[in-house]
């Protein structure tokens, strides 16, 4: 039994996410974390909102909250959405937690004490019209990397190079659009990260079997002009975690909090630390999975995430781990995604553009959503969510493909044998090929799953409810009835176990439609298969089942244009 830890990048507390956040980190995430379940292996899946900076400041402030009280809220709307497509975190955090606050000052105070740390009488941004210091996303500006002319201060989102908001061309203020900006002396701490480029540099060259999206993002910015920059850890905010070395004050830093993206991360450990309490574990039972001296050294950590994010965890949070000189667990795998677009442009949570979790959920059930955005996961480019193609996929694969299926099988067998699982007859040489077909593409199917191949993982699934489907058809128990209704019984009782097999194969992707398979087939607890033989002997002759309700209706033309209209605007 293997140990597996998975973080999904935290969410900024900022709004509810649309279909592009989800399916960048917290879906994928959560199709490894089940199926590492399925296989029995033991599984750490944790993640949580990231409550700090400029974001969560600024949309306070739009909701007219304060912003503890937003966050809060915001949190739980988070969790309930993410309860809604079925994401299974064994804990959904909050960066604000009081165990990311000390764990935060700890890494900070060992970090200082092995003399990484730097104290620099800086200049940062000061708006006079607002009468404050603009950290972050309070400025926007022009990149100077790309030209992109709404970058942000912290982050250019159209080619993710890190930015300081000293380095935008033409900077306006975010809260009052004011260009009338100095800059004034501050005093911030920084964290000595260009010494430490060999050492990234090496530790990331080890890593030759990453996803080219994750090496290629983080080479691009080690080597980026004059090598990695020593970045600022300090911020001139009220909202955050107070800076502190360790437990005590840190003279000339009061006042201050720490950058969000140096706490965020850090969240990750102490997630699991909440996890503890809310649990009411051990310190040790945490511990396990991230302290590489208290049980951590056989688990695999594997972070999901966008592409932007990946800056701030090959380079930023290794060396915050690196640098503490603690054994603390390092990424094994980072598996970092690219763009949803939406309809011929990006979705845009500033811009309230494209679909939000909060609406898919109320039309259709997560489900659908889930399996057309995970066999559609922009992996190796961006892809783009059409409501043509969405329709085409769920109608296609999930109701007459995997459903119809389900409900021919079922009803067929209601009508001649009733609701029990037909005795006699024998399984002939359809049957053995069929078996010898899907152990290989099984074999597939998980050697994918293994590798966090999702699309390629998807279409050996469909491939599998496919196979069955042709064997349906051509074995064709109504008309065999006929003349045999012993070899229709056999047919019949082959394809319910397929039913079976189909719901435990599919329950990463379609956790809820695969509930109901097994639930009907009274096979609840079914387990991952060793064999395909094995597995479709499962079912006993005399068996009860029932016939479920069917597992997926289609999208109507007419239901797709009102749906394409309804979301061509943006939300307010
Ligand atoms: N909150 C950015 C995002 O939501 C940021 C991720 C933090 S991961 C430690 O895309
Ligand atoms: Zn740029």
């Amino acid at each position: 039994m293997a140990r597996i830890l998975i973080t999904s990048a935290i969410p900024y507390i900022n709004g509810i996410k649309h279909l592009g956040n989800l399916v960048g980190s917290q879906l994928p995430a959560d199709l490894f974390a089940r199926y590492h379940r399925a296989r029995g292996d033991e599984v750490m899946f944790l993640c949580a909102t990231d409550e700090h900076g400029t974001p969560a400041e600024l949309a306070a402030t739009k909701a007219g909250q304060p912003v503890a009280e937003y966050c809060a809220e915001m949190w739980e709307v988070q969790d309930k959405l993410g309860k809604g497509f079925g994401l299974s975190f064994d804990h959904f955090g909050r960066s604000s937690s009081d165990q990311n606050h000390k764990l935060t000052q700890y890494f900070a105070g060992k970090l200082a004490d092995a003399g990484l740390i730097r104290e620099v009488d800086d200049q940062q941004m000061y708006s006079n019209t607002d009468g404050r210091f603009l950290p972050d996303r309070y400025v926007e500006g022009t990149c100077p990397n790309c030209g992109f002319e709404d970058a942000r201060g912290d982050q250019c989102d159209n080619c993710t190079k890190q930015l300081d908001p000293v380095d935008l061309i033409n900077p306006r203020s975010t809260i009052s659009g004011s260009t009338d900006l100095e800059m004034r002396p501050t005093k911030h701490l920084f964290l000595g990260q260009s010494t430490m480029k060999d050492q990234l540099e090496a530790w990331i060259d080890s890593k030759n079997d990453w996803p080219i999206l994750t090496t290629s993002i983080a080479k691009k910015w080690l080597n980026d002009g004059d090598g990695l920059q020593d970045r600022g850890i300090t911020r001139d905010l009220d909202w955050g975690i107070p800076v502190k070395r360790g437990d005590q004050d840190w003279p000339g830093m009061e006042g201050k909090v720490f950058y969000v993206w140096f706490d965020a991360p850090i969240e990750y450990i102490a997630c699991a630390g909440e996890w503890a309490e809310a649990n009411g574990k051990a310190e040790a039972d945490w511990q396990r999975w991230w302290r590489t001296d208290k049980g951590a050294d056989d688990v695999r950590y594997v972070q999901f995430m966008g592409k932007d994010n990946v800056p701030f965890h090959t380079l930023s949070f290794p060396a915050t781990i690196l640098g503490s000189g603690e054994p603390w667990k390092l990424v094994d795998y980072i598996k970092s995604f690219n763009y949803l677009n939406y309809d011929g442009g990006q979705f845009s949570t500033s811009r309230g553009r494209g679909i939000f979790m909060d609406q898919a959920l109320e039309i259709l059930p997560s489900d659908y959503w889930r399996w057309w955005l995970l066999s559609h996961a922009p992996e190796s480019s961006d892809s783009e969510f059409t409501w043509e193609n969405f329709q085409q996929s769920v109608n296609k694969d999930l109701a007459d493909v995997l459903g119809n299926f389900v409900s021919r099988v079922t009803k067929f067998c209601r009508s001649k044998f009733g609701e029990t699982v037909p005795t006699g007859g024998s399984y002939s040489e359809q049957e053995e090929a069929l078996i010898k077909e899907l152990q290989e593409k099984l074999q597939f199917y998980q050697a994918h799953m293994e590798a966090i191949e999702i699309r390629k993982s998807a279409s050996y699934l469909r491939a599998i409810w496919v196979a069955g489907n042709e064997y349906l058809q051509s074995a064709a128990p109504w008309a065999v009835y006929k003349e045999d209704p012993e070899r229709a019984a056999a047919i019949v009782r082959f394809s319910l176990n397929l039913i079976r097999l189909y719901a435990v194969l599919s329950a990463p992707f379609i956790p809820d439609a695969s509930k109901s398979m097994l639930t009907a087939m009274n096979a609840d607890g079914a387990e991952w298969p060793d064999t395909i033989e094995e597995a479709l002997g499962a079912l006993e002759a005399g068996q009860e089942f029932t016939v479920p309700e069917n597992l997926f209706r289609k999208i109507t033309d007419d239901e797709r244009e009102e749906w394409q209209e309804k979301f061509a605007g943006t939300r307010d």
